[in-house]
């Protein structure tokens, strides 16, 4: 059986970890594309290298021309500017706009049967962009932000009960930013619900909030700490484990940045929900309830989204339909 295609748009710090780790997990070939000259094609080679060291068959290519990804089962996109600190993900806007419109028309030409996964900020706009300008079905385009978001939660939440990272489930709806909307009721630790811990004096509420806390800013939190670009490991991972659920047909519930139509009440707007990612794609969104008040927080962050895509259409306005 031929092996599967992965184009990695963008080869900076969370592109080369992408490679590593889809070369690592066997996911298939991998093409690195990117507008620096030489980067690609030099990552390409010294992961090329790496490959006899870890025993592992896979093809490594760089590429500066978008027929390099021709036939892509899957492309992950991280082209674009990163969030230097004191840079909003929102000041990214404009100039990664312009980017996804180069990548949209680049993957609608060469990869249009592809599962298109979006990492580039500000994320639920850049998505979105994504999708229009490439003109691929919804449920083939998403956008990564809650595996990682809800990652640093379960991690927090392990530290706090000095548990295995293991058997702590953690989930974050909303928009990828300070209005993601992080649910510590259907957060569980061995399936025992977080409120129900607090209840039993393994933590207190104020203890939690500061994790929740810290999950918001878990971004912010380490571009502080870099001074120079944004984290890397960690976002490369979750996109890793949302293409491994597409390519294998795991259908892994996984909160991630989809178009939304009707569910939520809410049409034509990318934004972070549980996710059901099989071989078709996003198979199926899961509609949870929600109290008053994190309703209340999910229509804020909707509304912060909802200002990005307009902030989008003023730029594009080719992008409406
Ligand atoms: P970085 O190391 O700068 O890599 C970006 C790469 O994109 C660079 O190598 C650029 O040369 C390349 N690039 C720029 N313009 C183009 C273009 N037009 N076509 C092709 N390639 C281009 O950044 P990074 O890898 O650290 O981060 C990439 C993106 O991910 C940024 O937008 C970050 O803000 C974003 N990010 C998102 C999350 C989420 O959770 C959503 C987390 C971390 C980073």
């Amino acid at each position: 059986m031929a092996r599967n295609k992965i184009a990695l748009i963008g080869a900076g710090q969370i592109g080369g970890t992408l490679a590593l780790l889809a070369g690592m997990k066997a996911l298939g070939d991998i093409v690195l594309f990117d507008v620096a000259e030489g980067v690609p094609e030099g990552k390409a080679l010294d992961l090329a290298e790496l490959t006899p060291v870890e025993g592992f068959d896979a093809a490594y290519a760089g590429a500066s021309s978008y027929d390099a990804i021709a036939g892509a089962d899957v492309v992950i996109v991280t082209a674009g500017v990163a969030r230097k600190p004191g840079m909003s993900r929102d000041d990214l806007l404009a100039i990664n706009l312009k980017v996804m419109e180069q990548v949209g028309a680049g993957v609608r030409k060469y990869a249009p049967d592809a599962f298109v996964i979006c990492i580039t900020n500000p994320l639920d706009a850049m998505v979105w962009a994504l999708q229009r300008s490439s003109g691929l079905p919804p449920e083939k385009v998403v956008g990564m932000a809650g595996v990682l978001d809800s990652a640093r939660l379960r991690y927090f939440l392990a530290e706090e009960f000095g548990v295995s990272v293991e058997d702590v489930t953690a989930f974050v709806m909303g928009g990828h930013g300070d209005t993601m909307v992080p649910l510590v009721r259907y957060s569980t630790v061995g399936g025992i619900p977080v409120p129900d811990l607090i209840r039993m004096g393994w933590t207190s509420e104020e203890r939690i909030a500061a994790i929740v806390q810290r999950t918001r800013d878990g971004g912010a939190e380490i571009v502080n700490l870099l001074k120079s670009g944004s984290a890397f490991y960690a976002p490369a991972a979750s996109a890793i484990a949302m293409a491994e659920s597409y390519l294998r047909d795991k259908k892994r519930v996984l909160p991630v940045a989809a178009l939304l139509d009707g569910e939520y009440g809410l049409r034509d707007i990318y934004v972070g929900v549980p996710a059901v990612i099989g071989a078709r794609g996003v198979e199926r969104i899961v509609e949870v309830e929600l109290d008053r008040s994190e309703r209340a927080m999910f229509d804020r962050s909707v509304a912060a989204v909802e200002g990005l895509v307009e902030a989008c259409l003023k730029i594009a306005p080719g992008l409406g339909k």
